[in-house]
């Protein structure tokens, strides 16, 4: 069906090895999803939901043993091992291609091995780049159908050239002791195997956009990041973008897909998602850093995620969408906890157990469950979303969960001291996550399982992007999750994180002030807008949740030092700068 040389003779190697009965182009129509769906249907892959309620929409259980990544079995397999780093597990490339080639060899035989060539990026864009997934799984062509751009669009793309990224996946007995996520960054290839989890399978996300995207951004000169991106428009009608990186668990897609409170929107604001999980960040001809979402659709986690919370996911998921280790209602859709509507008095969990809930009822729908759905049915998708150019990046926000150390928002002082507030970020484990509170797990950029090589190198790849960018974005800190001496979260939160984002982009028009503090400029408490939660917020409780506790960055500082003595390679200006904040601070 397709001719590209580079890629047949490798699609017929991998299928010497693992020795499939038949062998599947993809080509992305839509006679060729009713067809897998169908196929899927009859072997009891998936299910079909309610298509009145959720048209086109689909139902998966992985194995219970499957539910997640798994960063202990992921592993980056450089020649040497200083250039995997102190953070990723590695693995000697010889060595996981004969472990890994063992447990490939015939695991399609009784299968089918469908080639599905994908674009991460949008068609018309310079900056996309070609993947091809080899897979024994229909679960995972469906899924790549909606998280790329699946099918000839990537062969019409490549060509007749050999650039692309050789992915290998085959799901073989879904044993967790036969379970290996392992990225070749210095051969363009992946190969995953034991696993029907997304983000160990999908391999265009994680695997290709973030690890051998980070390893291709530093080798060309551009920036692979786990980072949201949204655009906010001004009554005026001009829209400046941001990209925001936050560790899992701290309201990434919520922030993605954000609405505007209603003070704001009486004044013609509105907020629109470029992407939900990963940028791909260039430097452009005006010198601005450019950002374009890689992906094609949304691989959300559905607890938690209701009309208040976050209606735009929601709605996006009412048709064309996937949904993995939800509840199962008896009318044919969903449930899970969180979702805003009562507990149903029946349904059958996510391990396929009938499930009448209760109070000892485990849960209905897996914490981690998923829906996979089309970025372009999302209500505030970016009319710029596929613009082969991308959006031009104004700010970079960090955040995390920090009860105390950190603010509800600083500025760094330039590109170098946001790198470090970056290669600073943490969130602490809350009571429910472990049964401990206030463990600093440090993520560096939210980087930290998503580096496809030394952490330190990245860190000094970051510094050198700063060299290179004429015009770069303004670096931010921000902390939606400050508590109070009750355990209580001081601020409101959700749409309300909006007063804080127009702050920031006032800051990087020059329209906003600022009071210069040891760990940054800060806003003078008036100039975060509160109107319309006087109720619960007033310059008080603003002044409160800027206030910086000298003891606390005491302890942080130690913290950060001793997170950072494992790494071989950290750059020189990471410990200056941390020095210059303990100076500043008066330690
Ligand atoms: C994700 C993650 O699924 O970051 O996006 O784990
Ligand atoms: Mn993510």
């Amino acid at each position: 069906m397709y001719s590209n040389k580079a890629v047949s003779d490798w699609v017929n190697e991998m299928a010497g090895l693992t020795k499939p009965d038949t062998i599947v182009w993809i080509d992305g129509s839509e006679e060729e999803r009713a067809l897998l769906t169908e196929e899927a249907a009859a072997s009891g892959e998936i299910e079909l939901l309610n298509q009145e309620k959720l048209p086109g929409c689909i139902y998966h259980r992985t194995a219970e043993n499957d539910v997640a990544r798994v960063e202990h079995l992921t592993f980056i397999c450089t020649s040497k091992k200083e250039d995997a780093g102190p953070t990723n597990n590695w693995m000697p490339p010889e060595e996981a291609y004969d472990k890994l080639g063992a447990l490939f060899d015939g695991s399609m035989t009784g299968r089918t091995m469908y080639v599905v060539p994908y674009l991460m990026g949008p068609a018309a864009s310079g900056f996309s780049k070609v993947g091809i997934e080899l897979t024994d799984s229909i679960y995972v062509v469906l899924n790549m159908r909606i998280m790329t751009r699946m099918g000839k669009v990537a062969m019409d793309y490549l060509g007749g050239g050999a650039d692309f990224v050789k992915g290998l996946h085959s799901k073989l007995d879904l044993n967790p002791e036969r379970r290996y996520i392992c990225h070749f960054p210095e051969d363009n290839t992946i190969w995953s195997i034991g696993s029907g989890y997304g983000g160990n399978v999908l391999l265009g996300k994680k695997c290709f956009s973030l690890r051998i995207g980070s390893f291709l951004g530093k080798t060309e000169g551009w920036m692979a990041e786990h980072m949201l991106i949204l655009g906010v428009e001004s009554p005026e009608g001009k829209v400046d973008y941001l990209a925001a990186a936050f560790p899992s668990a701290c309201g990434k897609t919520n922030l993605a897909m954000m609405i505007p409170p209603q003070y704001a929107r009486d004044k013609g604001y509105k907020v629109w998602t470029v992407g939900d999980d990963i940028a791909w960040m260039r430097i452009g001809e005006d010198g601005r850093l450019w950002a374009v979402n890689p992906e094609f659709g949304f691989f959300g986690v559905a607890p938690g995620t209701s009309m208040k919370s976050n209606p735009n996911a929601l709605l996006t998921t009412k048709k064309n969408t996937i949904f993995t280790n939800v509840a199962l209602l008896e009318d044919g859709t969903v449930w899970w906890e969180g979702m805003g509507t009562p507990a149903p008095e029946h349904a059958t969990d996510w391990k396929g157990n009938p499930w009448t809930g209760g109070v000892s009822a485990e849960k209905a729908a897996h914490p981690n469950s998923r829906f996979t759905a089309p970025a372009g049915q999302c209500p505030c998708i970016s009319p710029e979303w596929e613009n082969p150019n991308g959006v031009p990046i104004s700010a970079i926000l960090f955040g995390g969960r920090r009860a105390k150390v950190a603010p509800l928002v600083y500025q760094s002082f330039d590109w170098d001291h946001g790198v470090f507030v970056g290669a600073t970020m943490g969130s602490e484990t809350t009571a429910a996550a472990t049964g401990q509170v206030g463990i600093v797990r440090r993520d560096p950029m939210a980087m930290l399982p998503f580096c496809g090589y030394n952490m330190g190198d990245y860190f000094a790849h970051w510094l050198d992007m700063g060299k290179m960018i004429p015009n770069p974005p303004k670096i931010f800190n921000v902390n939606w999750f400050r508590l109070d001496g009750e355990g209580h979260f001081i601020w409101p939160g959700y749409g309300e994180n909006f007063r804080v984002v127009k702050w920031i982009l006032d800051r990087c028009k020059g329209d906003a002030g600022a009071d210069e503090s040891a760990i940054g400029y800060m806003p003078k408490p008036e100039d975060i807008e509160i109107t319309g939660i006087e109720d619960e917020v007033n310059l008080d409780t603003i002044r409160e949740l800027l206030s910086i506790d000298k003891d606390s960055w005491a302890q942080e500082i130690e913290n950060q030092k001793e997170f950072f003595s494992k790494f071989d390679r950290l750059p020189e200006e990471i410990r200056a700068q941390q020095q210059k904040l303990a100076a500043r601070l008066g330690l």
